[in-house]
């Protein structure tokens, strides 16, 4: 009786102290950090599930490619000392897993609205509230807005002529159907070959009667080097899980399973810097792009360890002719996304599986029957689009959000994203976004960042409540001061140099800004605290 009285008590609440859109990695640690505070919250979620991209990312291979014993939440000992991973890089079903047992374990659901999408926001400066309306027509109140969004959740499938009148089936990776789909005896095409068709084309050409893949841009593969995580390699970490924790936000990428190389490429001999790409190559992941101190930022270190990458590549494809169509030489290595995979480049070896240049010949149109490049009809039954999102502020602008004055975000990101710290944006009061642009978000370990801004905005909405404190905004100048940072700091490395998402490049007509913030999590950690040790110094609280 108590439960049901509570359950529509809850129903009912139209006012809370903070609305939390998303219930992934992010919108779970936030909702969870603002109880311990006393503080209400509601949560909402498109999904019928917990999980964010997680949920939504179930196609075939989707696995992730930070190691498990990292990816994986490190405030709590009790939780990740009952929790045992299974292999060195998780699989979707796994993680999806290990979320929901988090969701059990701290009871979660409860607040959270599932199935559930937010429309708009809109802040009314006189009463100091967000009023938060969802797509289902109703609306609640709340002091704070927490954008728990992710970077990579916006999913887009090209605006392709056509595309309405083909007859099959098609699928975007990153909203793949719950049930799953059978490939087998189907010829499918795939068009992208970033992360996610790396994963899901050996998979795909496993059940396939055949496969034809749709390159605009070749990509840097690496070996993942995955395998089953032995017992004391899992002992050793859940001893050691809290303290490693906090030692990875001390570095550049929140991670700590290997170290960069500091010594730059040009003080090593040739000999020296052979045996540093071999062995790192060897150690599967990541741990390659660290080969040198300067694989990032001059052309010669960068040369060098792509010139090592496209040889190892090579050496795995058969036909010279796929070779030199899938081996990168437009962008040094590492300003796209590299991707890690499990033979995605040997899978161009068997007979029925062919690569198609579009590069050359972009897609025309989709037909009834398939794909038209080059004047050629290439007749599928299914189509993958693997082409992903509008990452970073695809999903933040989803929602319409109005500040200050009616100011619309949408307008005032007309140019690029504007933030402080990627926290926070002038003229929206008590607004946050955690990982938002200009943090170091996608080029850190998510997890590790999640948890620095969920840390970070907790503490503020604390101390803004324990303080009787109305509104936190960041000032316009701090804003400015900022965004011009993130911009010098990309401007020192190789990252600008490529046609990629992180530069928002993969969707027509969005500006070319890069938008994480490339100074590492470290340094951008000792920022954070600078700023609340200092009474949020480049913030405006209203009385
Ligand atoms: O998307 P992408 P993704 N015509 O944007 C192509 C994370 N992630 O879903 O490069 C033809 O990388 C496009 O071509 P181009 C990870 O951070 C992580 O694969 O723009 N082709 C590209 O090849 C990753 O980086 C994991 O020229 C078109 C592809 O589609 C991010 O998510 C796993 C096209 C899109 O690649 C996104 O990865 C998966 C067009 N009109 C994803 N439009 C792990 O943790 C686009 N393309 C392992």
């Amino acid at each position: 009786m108590a439960q049901e009285t509570n359950a529509s008590a809850r129903a009912e609440a139209k006012e809370f102290d903070a609305v939390i859109v998303g219930a992934g990695f992010a919108g779970m640690y936030m909702l969870h950090r603002l109880r311990e505070l006393g503080l209400t919250a509601r949560v909402f979620e498109a999904g019928d599930g917990v999980g964010g991209t997680w949920y939504w990312n179930r196609y075939p291979g989707a696995r992730c490619d930070v190691e498990s014993l990292e990816y994986q939440y490190g405030f709590s000992d009790e939780i990740q000392r009952d929790w045992t991973w299974t292999e060195r890089y998780a699989a979707q079903p796994e993680i999806l897993r290990y979320q929901n047992y988090v969701a059990d374990r701290l009871d979660l659901r409860r607040d959270i609205e599932f199935s559930t999408r937010v429309a708009s926001a809109t802040y009314d400066e006189r009463a100091g509230m967000w009023t938060v309306a969802t797509e289902r027509g109703a609306s609640v109140q709340a002091k704070f807005f927490i954008m728990a969004t992710g970077c990579l959740s916006a999913a887009r499938v090209p605006d392709f002529e056509g595309i309405d009148e083909f007859e099959g089936p098609w699928y975007h990776t990153g909203d793949w159907p719950k049930e799953g789909v059978d490939f087998t005896g189907k010829r499918i095409g795939v068009i992208g070959t970033g992360s996610s068709a790396v994963q899901s084309i050996p998979l795909i050409a496993a059940e396939a009667k055949h496969l034809t893949v749709f390159q605009r841009t070749a990509n840097f593969t690496l070996p993942a080097g995955n395998r089953p995580l032995p017992k004391e390699e899992i002992d050793k970490s859940k001893a050691t899980l809290m303290q490693d924790r906090q030692h990875a936000r001390t570095t550049a990428g929140g991670i700590i399973c290997f170290e960069y190389n500091k010594t730059p490429a040009a003080k090593m001999t040739p000999e020296d810097r052979e045996r540093e790409l071999d062995k790192r190559w060897n150690m599967g992941g990541f741990a390659f792009l660290g080969a040198f101190g300067d694989v990032m930022v001059t052309h010669e270190a960068n040369d060098c360890v792509a010139e090592f990458a496209r040889a190892k590549m090579r050496s795995v494809i058969e036909k010279p002719e796929v070779a030199d169509l899938l081996l990168p030489n437009d962008h040094p290595i590492g300003v796209k996304r590299l991707c890690l995979d499990t033979h995605y480049l040997e899978t161009f070896n068997a007979p029925h599986v062919d690569l198609v240049d579009v590069r050359k010949a972009p897609i025309e149109r989709i037909t009834r029957k398939g794909i038209v490049s080059g004047g050629k009809e290439y007749e599928v039954d299914s189509i993958v689009f693997a082409t992903g999102f509008d990452a970073m502020t695809g999903a933040i602008l989803g929602v319409d959000i109005i500040g200050r004055g009616g100011t619309s975000l949408r307008d005032k990101w007309s140019a690029g994203p504007r933030t402080y710290l990627g926290l926070g944006s002038a003229g929206f009061p008590n607004l946050f976004f955690i990982t938002g642009p200009g943090s170091p978000s996608v080029l850190s370990n998510m997890i590790v960042s999640i948890e620095q801004h969920v840390e970070w905005i907790a503490d503020c909405i604390g101390r803004l409540t324990a303080g009787n404190i109305r509104s936190i905004e960041p000032t316009k100048d701090a804003e400015d001061v900022w965004v011009d940072h993130v911009n010098e700091v990309a401007s020192t490395t190789l990252y600008p140099q490529a046609n990629s998402w992180y530069m928002g490049a993969n969707i027509p007509g969005k500006p070319r800004i890069f938008m994480p913030y490339a100074g590492g999590v470290g340094v951008y950690g000792e920022k954070l605290a600078e700023v609340a040790a200092k009474d949020y110094e480049g913030f405006a609280l209203g009385a």
